[in-house]
């Protein structure tokens, strides 16, 4: 694996690096100043660090099989003025984190849960942006100053609050362990995800290095977010957790009947067979494509302002189980394969095919 070459700042500890200082209090982090990780920053986030909690001992629930140190995470440089706040944010009963790596299927996740806790309300649902009623709570260290800033948004939602994050466990609000709001995780083949990410990095990030590029920064988990196998053992980890619901997105492909009566379950919410069906028709591949509300018509837009440039990219691109098979080399497919097995080794988890 790549590493940064600017060396993890210690609690309390502040160096000096070319003029810059670094200290943080609840995190430790480096900057990513190697050549590769250099090539997965964009217009959009100039500088990465990894960043990993301090001390996780005390604030992170079960440490589960293996007892794993908790996941660290590739994020902007930016985002050092959210990562204190998101982690001391006050949490309530009734929130709804829906938490996910990207591509995952966090806004098939979002638009599902968002119905259900709200009795099936779909003429809200058509007439407020899905990015209004679940707010994506570290935007503001991705896409900048332009959207405001999200950890405020979510300060202010109207409860129930609905909140969107690719945050792993560890650097996510530590109330999460203690006032015990629903959290929905939804886990997606890393092969999948990497065709998926590749896409949206290029189209949404402004990504213009190679596929090749792309592909190998994601294997040494330069990229935002990752590492991905790592994130999902650690909700896995927690997924008899009461408050915890742990699906995928290949689940919700095969079988979106049974994903919604266990999701409905989870809210403790009965619905008939009839409006089950009607919602497994609104969150079809197809519908979702369609619908204005939920295939984030209103971010592209965003996006295009922020970079200045035209957005030629459907977010609901394909929405399908193995689409990898058309776009990575059987040789990326093997060393892919292996290093999400690697890291699998010793869990009882497997992604699904
Ligand atoms: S993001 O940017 O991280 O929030 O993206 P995310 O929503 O997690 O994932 C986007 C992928 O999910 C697919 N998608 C769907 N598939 C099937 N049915 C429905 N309703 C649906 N909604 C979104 C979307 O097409 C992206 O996957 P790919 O493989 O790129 O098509």
């Amino acid at each position: 694996m790549v590493r940064a070459c600017i060396e993890i700042c210690p609690i309390f500890v502040t160096k000096s690096v070319g003029g810059e200082h670094f200290s943080k209090k609840m995190f430790a982090y480096k900057l990513m100043d190697s050549r590769q990780a250099r090539e997965m920053t964009t217009e959009l986030h100039d500088r990465h660090i990894e960043i990993n909690l301090s001390d996780a001992s005390t604030t992170i629930p079960v440490r589960g099989e293996l007892d794993r140190k908790p996941s660290p995470c590739v994020l902007p440089f930016k985002y050092l003025e959210y990562a204190d706040r998101i982690r001391n944010l006050t949490v309530y009963e009734d929130d709804v984190w829906v938490v996910t790596f990207p591509k995952s299927g966090t806004t098939w996740t979002q638009e599902m849960v968002w119905l259900i806790d709200h009795d099936l309300d779909y003429e809200t649902a058509g007439k407020v942006d899905l990015n209004v009623r679940t707010v994506f709570i570290e935007a503001s260290a991705v896409i900048g100053d332009y959207l405001g800033d999200t950890v405020g948004a979510v300060e202010n939602l109207v409860r129930p609050r609905h909140i969107k994050s690719h945050l792993p466990l560890a650097l996510l609000p530590e109330q999460l362990w203690t006032v015990k709001p629903k959290i929905i995780y939804c886990a997606r083949n890393p092969k999948d995800v990497a065709v998926s990410y590749m896409h949206h990095y290029r189209h949404l990030h402004g990504f213009n290095g190679t596929d090749e590029a792309f592909l190998e920064g994601l294997l040494n988990d330069q990229v935002l977010w990752c590492p991905q196998v790592p994130h999902t053992l650690d909700f896995w980890n927690v997924r008899h957790l009461d408050n915890v619901l742990f699906n995928q997105f290949e689940e919700m492909i095969k079988d979106i009947m049974g994903v919604l009566r266990k999701t409905c379950s989870f809210f403790k919410k009965s619905y008939t067979d009839e409006q089950l069906v009607k919602l497994a028709e609104h969150l079809s591949f197809d519908m979702m494509k369609r619908n204005p509300s939920a295939n984030h018509t209103q971010l592209l837009k965003t996006l295009e302002t922020v970079r200045n440039t035209t957005i030629n990219f459907s977010f609901m691109r394909k929405g399908q189980v193995g689409c990898y098979k058309d776009e990575l080399t059987p040789e990326f497919t093997q060393r892919l394969q292996e290093h999400v097995d690697r890291q699998l080794a010793g869990s009882s988890f497997q992604y699904m095919e």
